[in-house]
């Protein structure tokens, strides 16, 4: 039979067969992917082929071939080794939700996740939400934030997942697609799932819990089908985006605004740093180029600890 992952919850995967019936499968014993040493080798939106097996009273899948990816969305993980996470995969787009300080989002970590989508062509948009709780400074902060990413060519939506604001405007722009929501946890992934699709009724932080700092309230990656051809992964907040598998020379291509000028650089093979004539410092310079998204860049290339925090205000004067 052949299904997709609507779950992953270690060695159990949640998959819907080609017939519309979930099964619970496991992975076939010695089976593992080639090339990818992930955490994970089946991931939510993966396309699968399985047998079913009945065990006594029980009816299991056993998984023993994955299909190859369209693209997938894969960080670090959080602990040293050089393990990868494949977060989803086969995806139309990707939403990051952004929060001003409810939790914290600083521009190195909404960086480093555009640039794993541009790396996959997966078309990415920012949503800052929860525009019902900012003050007027905060709003301003906001308005420039979404100003920067859409000079870049982002499509940026101020929404908020409680009030409904512009909730419509995510809604059509999922229709026919797979999207995911990803961002900090506590940002209101989920509350925007359930704002979309109210049925669903997914667990989100009560307000009285949002004190408790760190608490993952998702904690796997769960697609659903939403009842207007739309499906939906939501995912557990991240802390860290660490890219994996970039050469520095290639970094700037997913950098979409160096990426259009690199061709007036003096060097082609210019990586913006030390070069002599670089149209990149020429632009950053004259202001066209966002502070914010060099130092990013910048900290990519030279291998940084990302948790490194760049403020958008930051500039040299
Ligand atoms: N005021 C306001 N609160 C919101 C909004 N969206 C979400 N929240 C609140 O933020 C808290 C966290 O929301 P969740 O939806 O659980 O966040 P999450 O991103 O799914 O978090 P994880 O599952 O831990 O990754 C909840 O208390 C929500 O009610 C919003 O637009 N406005
Ligand atoms: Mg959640
Ligand atoms: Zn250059």
């Amino acid at each position: 039979m052949v299904g997709i992952v609507y779950k992953s919850t270690g060695s159990w995967y949640t998959v819907k067969s080609n017939n519309g019936d979930f099964y619970n499968c496991k992975i076939k014993g010695k089976f593992r992917i080639k090339g990818i040493k992930s955490t994970n080798p089946v991931a939510v939106g993966d396309r699968v082929h399985f047998e079913v097996e009945t065990i006594g009273d029980d009816t299991i899948g056993i998984i023993h071939e994955i299909e190859k990816r369209k693209n997938y969305i894969i960080r670090k993980s959080v602990n040293l080794s050089k393990q990868t996470h494949i977060i989803a995969a086969n995806l139309d787009q990707v939403f990051l939700l952004v929060t001003l300080n409810n939790p914290p989002t600083y521009p190195v970590f909404i960086d480093r996740f555009l640039i794993t989508a541009e790396a996959y062509e997966i078309p990415a948009v920012l949503l800052f939400n929860k525009v019902d709780t900012y003050t007027p400074e905060e709003t301003d902060e906001i308005k420039f934030l979404a100003a920067l990413y859409r000079n870049i060519g982002y499509t940026c939506i101020g929404i908020s997942a409680v009030t409904g604001k512009n909730v419509d405007t995510v809604k059509e722009m999922m229709i026919g697609k797979t999207s995911m929501f990803s961002g900090h946890s506590g940002v209101g992934k989920s509350t925007l799932v359930n704002a979309i699709e109210p049925t669903l009724d997914i667990k989100t932080k009560k307000i009285s819990e949002q004190h408790l700092q760190g608490q993952h309230t998702t904690t796997f990656a769960e697609m659903f089908d939403l009842s207007f051809d739309a499906r939906i992964i939501d995912t557990p907040g991240i802390k860290g985006f660490g890219i994996v598998d970039m050469e520095k020379e290639e970094i700037g291509n997913y950098f979409p605004e160096f990426f259009k000028l690199k061709q007036h650089c003096k060097f082609n093979n210019c990586i913006h740093i030390d070069e002599p004539k670089c149209a990149v410092k020429d632009a950053l310079e004259s202001g066209d180029i966002a502070w914010s998204r060099y130092q990013s860049y910048l900290q990519m290339v030279k291998g940084e600890d990302e948790n490194y925090r760049v403020d958008i205000h930051d500039e040299k004067k």
